[in-house]
């Protein structure tokens, strides 16, 4: 059997595993991995960040658009724990992401502590799916290949491998296992149990499905679709009300049974729930109470994911199918078609009152979006939203990180199930540019579309180096409201504030010229003053080759929202 060093054992490894890109910020602790890499696995791309935790949000942005494992090299204690927000996101998002850390050599743990403190494998378990040091360099296959088949083994979640250095250097029998394809187990639930959900579903009345971000992410929206349109239900897109957590496209806003994304300002969608016996929900991940305070104990809850943790966690549930999500749809389906003929006439008698009730509500949006005229001297929300309805193709693929602006973006962009959005559960500003960028390694021929707030945009503004450096089809499309807007209503909400009294916090961000940072970094970019040119420059944006900015200057004095979720104790 060949003899290898640690590091060689891990590009091999790497190699074996078909990685293509390696996202990191290095440092000196992990210079026998680079030097492997170099001189043995070339044809493995490193891809630098600016900062540590960019990194992670770009290999979150590889891994989720590709369904592939996202591999980042962090620099040993200062630069992983410089990172640990982005994991965690990435634990929330459950993206497999696979970290590959230089640890401290053991050699000088107790005199020199830079790079040292005691228990960083432990801390990462804390934030991670699992966590490992390699003690021997004959483990270093074993492990690297473990964290990355947990990693990609559902529910996916990033793992960490930390090496000491002065193991790195040292030789072993480099002994290769083959990695199994745990992502494509297929598991699904017993027939039993779907033929008890079907039963109960063809009996209920009322039924209605929350659809989470797990169905564009198990490919199983035409699952979703045949479902509702077997029993005629209404499904409700899971969403928080504020924020930018747009998970991803279920179903178009066309469709006569789509209720839109869930929102606790909407009429229609508050009284689906309300009258609702049954609620299925279909791979979610926010509809705790917060979100969404309409799910009382009086609904059946019936709960389809492939998370057993997940299941039964936010609400008490009746029944629970876990498993591969589209397999447990697609069995669903082909019961109830077999058995939905004893029900036709009720089934069409909802139809039709469900039918007729979202149609009203489509008919109010439209009206509201007709009436609005691309004129004045700011730009609204729903100025934008309409621009951009009018501007971006069917197949446009968005990354929402938009705070104030993404509830618009839910209720008023016409979705096609072309459009990919991705979006984050994890409420890490600064997550989308990075995530954006990662994503467009994948979708190298297209232009991947940024929507991002000014204070989230700066937490992470680096990235633009690292998009202008590897020329990424990215489109950063800053919705500068000039400040912490989302801040500011909670702030007002909570404590009554005037203005004036606000001021103490600073919320505010000075004037700023994104368009000057984006050319000192060497991006194109484009400022938006005037409603009237939002249309055309848009598209421009869109068109031009590589990657551009444009800084989009709003008046979101007017927003929807004007209370907190955080409400003071009465007094
Ligand atoms: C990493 C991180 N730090 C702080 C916060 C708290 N936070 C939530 S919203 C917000 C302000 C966001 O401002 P901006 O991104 O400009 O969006 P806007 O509300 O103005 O649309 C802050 C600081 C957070 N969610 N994440
Ligand atoms: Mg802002």
């Amino acid at each position: 059997m060949a003899q290898a060093k640690c590091s060689e054992i891990i590009v091999q490894t790497l190699k074996n595993c078909k990685v293509k890109y390696i996202f990191g910020t290095p440092g000196t602790t992990e210079m026998p991995i680079l030097s492997s890499l170099i001189k043995k696995a070339p044809s493995i791309k490193y891809i630098t960040t600016y900062l540590d935790g960019l990194a992670i949000g770009m290999a979150d942005g590889y891994a989720r658009s590709s369904g592939k494992v996202g591999i980042a090299n962090l620099h040993a204690t200062q630069g992983t724990l410089a990172a640990v927000g982005f994991i965690r996101a990435a634990l929330r998002d459950q993206s497999p992401v696979v970290i590959i850390s230089g640890l401290p050599s053991h050699s000088y743990e107790l005199v020199e502590p830079t790079h040292f403190i005691y228990g960083l494998t432990d801390i990462l378990r804390r934030v991670t799916k699992w966590a490992w040091q390699v003690n021997s360099p004959d483990q270093t296959a074993h492990a690297l290949e473990r964290a990355i088949k947990i990693a990609l083994t559902p529910p996916y979640g990033p793992t960490f491998l930390g090496i000491p250095q002065d193991l790195l250097v040292e030789s072993s029998e480099f002994n290769s296992y083959p990695l199994h394809k745990c992502n494509n187990l297929n598991t699904c639930a017993d027939s039993d149990k779907i033929q008890i959900v079907a039963t109960t579903l063809l009996k209920s009345k009322n039924p209605i499905i929350f659809a989470g971000q797990k169905i564009p992410r198990s490919k199983a929206q035409k699952e979703l679709t045949v479902l509702a349109e077997i029993l005629a239900i209404p499904v409700i897109s899971e969403a928080p009300d504020r924020g930018p957590q747009v998970y991803g496209v279920n179903m178009p806003s066309d469709h006569p049974l789509n209720a839109g994304y869930y929102t606790n300002r909407d009429e229609t969608i508050k009284s689906f729930i309300d009258n609702a016996d049954t609620i299925i929900e279909i791979g979610c991940k926010a509809t705790y109470k917060r979100v969404v305070d309409e799910i009382k104990p009086k609904h059946r809850i019936i709960e389809i994911t492939d998370d057993p943790m997940q299941c039964g966690n936010y609400h008490p549930i009746t029944l629970g199918l876990t498993g591969d999500i589209k397999i447990n749809l697609d069995k669903l389906n082909s019961i109830l078609r077999q058995q939905v003929k004893k029900y036709t006439k009720e089934i069409e008698k909802r139809r039709e009152a469900i039918t007729n009730r979202i149609n009203s509500k489509k008919i109010e949006y439209k009206k509201e979006l007709d009436k609005i005229k691309l004129t004045g001297s700011k730009t609204t929300p729903m100025q934008l939203v309409k621009a951009m309805n009018e501007a971006f193709t069917d197949n446009t693929i968005f990354v929402d990180e938009s705070q104030t602006f993404s509830w618009y973006f839910k209720q008023h962009f016409k979705f096609t199930l072309k459009n990919i959005v991705y979006g984050t559960g994890a409420s890490h500003l600064g997550w989308g540019p990075p995530f954006a960028a990662g994503a467009s390694v994948f979708h190298k021929n297209n232009k991947v579309v940024c929507l991002v707030s000014d204070a989230s945009f700066l937490l992470s503004v680096q990235t633009l180096m690292t998009i202008a450096k590897y020329k990424l089809p990215v489109l950063i499309f800053i919705t500068n409201n000039k400040g912490f807007t989302s801040l500011k209503i909670e702030a007002q909400s909570y404590g009554n504030f005037g203005n004036s009294q606000l001021k103490h916090l600073n919320l505010d961000i000075n004037k700023l010229s994104y368009e000057k940072i984006a050319n000192g970094m060497g991006i194109k970019s484009l400022t938006i003053d005037k409603p009237k040119d939002l249309t055309s420059i848009i598209k421009k944006a869109y068109n031009i080759r590589g990657p551009v900015l444009i800084d989009i200057q709003m008046d979101d004095s007017n927003n929807v929202w004007k209370d907190g979720w955080f409400k003071a104790p009465a007094k």
